[in-house]
């Protein structure tokens, strides 16, 4: 461990360091004040590495080159470490904390103010827009959980760039996440508003973001009536993830929860909701996320227009480790069968489907698809199959013969998974190819090299 001298901020410590219990991320009086936005700054080595937990932020430069996960820590560089904590919870410790606190400079400014936090209703079937606070919307309503995936439409649109380029974010098979998520449900709040459902001019239902985007619109996103009206689909007002307020990267303090519907949808530091006979008229809604054929390089806004907005997703799956072009070592285990033991590989991932359809099976692949493997699924119990949100995690031993474990030798995988309405994933991403390169749930492929 790093041994050395911890300034400790904690309210219980005492004047000589000796210190009892040490809370991480309190705001300290008289601490320079960051915004989130001058934090995403500093997330390279030339500005400096910054890092934030709860109200505090931590210049960890230095210590990123000796931390004991090594390069992981980067991928909270410029913003909260919160989310990626609460998957690596070794760090929930005393010594941690006092580390962390021990790179203390400042705290961060609070970017929604909870005590003049509203969220607004109107639209359609109302004589007058509603208000509600947050208190209210966490004490007038039952409280309501779901497990849901949000899943950016840009995940994997790295293959897509490796065909020809495409507009966006070079994502991998990151930019899709899995949480529980806590909160009002969307139709006891909008009955108790006074809302009819009923009413057939209401077809979409509108969400607004705080947040404005250069041009001072606030980021906006709307999903049919029929989706987001429906009970059984379970859209919320959530104010929990996984159990703790939603770190403000992800929608502090109210998020729209869509399960099933693509990212996009889920609209972060929700401010308002619209019901209304038409779409959003969001950039993002009628401008964005929207695929077209793959000879496109560009869409006219008449284009866009005729074009159907991204909602539920399609089938998709990942393998995440091992990571691609990652070498491997491989392992052995004793088969009943024959007695020996034999040499195999471990591969573990992802899928998920929209619209609320299960995963049904997961299929690996060494012969690019001649044989398949079927992987060991581990799902969210108790949910209807075409009613399930949560992703499904898969893992499997796939065998190898002794001819292809020599040194440098590259094994190439591949997966498919199939959800409850047996949609399967197409083999190749060229079919899919769109100038955004959004959708592509094509077979995920991973070379490999036998270390
Ligand atoms: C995005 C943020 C971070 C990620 C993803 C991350 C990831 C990890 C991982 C994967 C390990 C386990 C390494 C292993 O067991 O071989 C680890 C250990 C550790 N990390 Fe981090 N880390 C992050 C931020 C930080 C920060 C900011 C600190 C500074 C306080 C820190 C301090 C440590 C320490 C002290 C350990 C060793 C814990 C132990 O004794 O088991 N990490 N981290
Ligand atoms: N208010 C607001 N909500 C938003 C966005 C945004 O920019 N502003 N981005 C959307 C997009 S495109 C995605 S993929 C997800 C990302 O959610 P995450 O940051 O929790 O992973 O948030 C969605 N909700
Ligand atoms: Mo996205």
């Amino acid at each position: 461990m790093y041994r050395r001298k911890w300034r400790v901020y904690s309210k219980e410590s005492t004047e000589n360091g000796e210190l009892v219990v040490v809370e991480p991320g309190l705001e300290i009086p008289n601490l320079p004040i960051y915004s989130m936005e001058q934090v995403s700054k500093h997330n390279n080595a030339e500005n400096g590495i910054w890092i934030v937990y709860k109200a505090g932020v931590y210049d960890v430069s230095q210590f990123v080159k000796i931390h004991p996960g090594g390069d992981n820590i980067l991928l909270g560089a410029g913003n909260s470490i919160e989310p990626f904590w609460e998957v690596y919870s070794q760090h929930k410790t005393q010594q941690v904390f006092e580390l962390l606190e021990s790179f203390r400079i400042g705290n961060l400014l609070p970017e929604v103010d909870i005590e003049d936090y509203e969220l607004e209703i109107d639209g359609l079937t109302l004589k007058e827009p509603i208000q509600l606070t947050l208190d209210q919307i966490k004490t007038l309503f039952p409280k309501h959980s779901v497990t849901s995936v949000v899943q950016c439409a840009g995940n994997r649109r790295d293959q897509l760039n490796t065909i020809k380029e495409v507009k966006g974010i070079s994502w991998g098979v990151g930019a899709i996440g899995n949480a529980q998520w806590t909160g009002a449900k969307l139709v006891d709040i909008l009955q108790y508003c006074g809302v009819d459902m009923n009413d057939p001019s209401i077809k979409h239902v509108q969400f607004e973001g705080l947040d404005l985007d250069a041009t001072s619109t606030p980021y906006g996103a709307s999903v049919p009536s029929d989706m987001a009206l429906n009970p059984m689909n379970e859209f919320i007002c959530a104010y929990e993830m996984n159990g703790e307020p939603i770190p403000a990267d992800h929608g502090f303090p109210i998020r729209l929860i869509a399960p099933g519907v693509v990212g996009a949808r889920n609209v972060k530091w929700l401010g308002r909701i619209v019901l209304s006979d038409e779409e959003s008229h969001s950039h993002w809604q009628r401008n964005d996320y929207k695929s077209f054929p793959s000879n496109m390089d560009s869409a006219t806004g008449d284009e866009f227009a005729r074009a159907h907005s991204i909602q539920q997703l399609p089938i998709q799956s990942a393998i995440c480790s091992p990571k691609d072009g990652q070498p491997i070592a491989v392992q052995w285990k004793h088969d009943p069968q024959s007695g020996t033991t034999k040499p195999f590989i471990e591969l573990a991932g992802y899928a998920w489907s929209g619209g609320g359809r299960a995963v049904i099976r997961v299929d690996l692949t060494t012969d690019n698809g001649r044989t398949w493997h079927m992987a060991t699924l581990e799902q969210e119990p108790n949910k209807p199959v075409h009613h399930t949100y949560s992703w499904t995690l898969w893992k499997i031993d796939i065998p190898l013969s002794v001819g292809q474990l020599h040194q440098g030798n590259t094994l190439e995988f591949a997966c498919r998974a199939f959800d409850s309405s047996y949609n399967a994933q197409p083999k190749q991403p060229d079919e899919i190819w769109n100038f955004r390169g959004l959708l592509n749930n094509s077979w995920h492929r991973i070379k490999v090299q036998i270390a």
